[in-house]
């Protein structure tokens, strides 16, 4: 995921402030921001939180994480399912099993 784009809102116009913000490698699973003046001049500071390397899933280019997402069991609300490799083999992480364990039923159904 990228980091790539800062929209700020501007007198209820939301404009394009990446450049302004944005002066870093911006790749990563960022997840978290606070934007507060913590020094007291008068702008904001951003602090800005990614997953970091601590965490089961690695990725590259090569072999990213991927994630589909679909309403397989036609009960309104979407079905992520999120893929990482494990050396060469690619994995699927369910975040919840019962809501594939209900699409396979019903598959199983038909
Ligand atoms: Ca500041
Ligand atoms: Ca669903």
């Amino acid at each position: 995921m990228d980091a790539r784009e800062s929209i700020v809102n501007h007198d209820g116009r939301l404009i394009d402030a990446s450049s302004q913000y944005i002066h870093f490698p911006s790749t990563g699973w960022w997840n978290t921001m606070l934007a507060e003046d913590m020094d007291d001049d008068g702008d904001m500071d951003l602090v800005i939180g990614n997953t970091g390397v601590n965490t089961q899933f690695k990725s590259s280019v090569a072999q990213p994480l991927t994630l589909y997402y679909k309403d397989f069991d036609n009960n309104g609300t979407l079905d992520p399912i999120l893929c990482y490799y494990i050396k060469d083999t690619a994995y699927r992480l369910l975040p919840e099993t019962t809501w594939w364990l209900r699409y396979l039923r019903s598959r199983r159904n038909f």
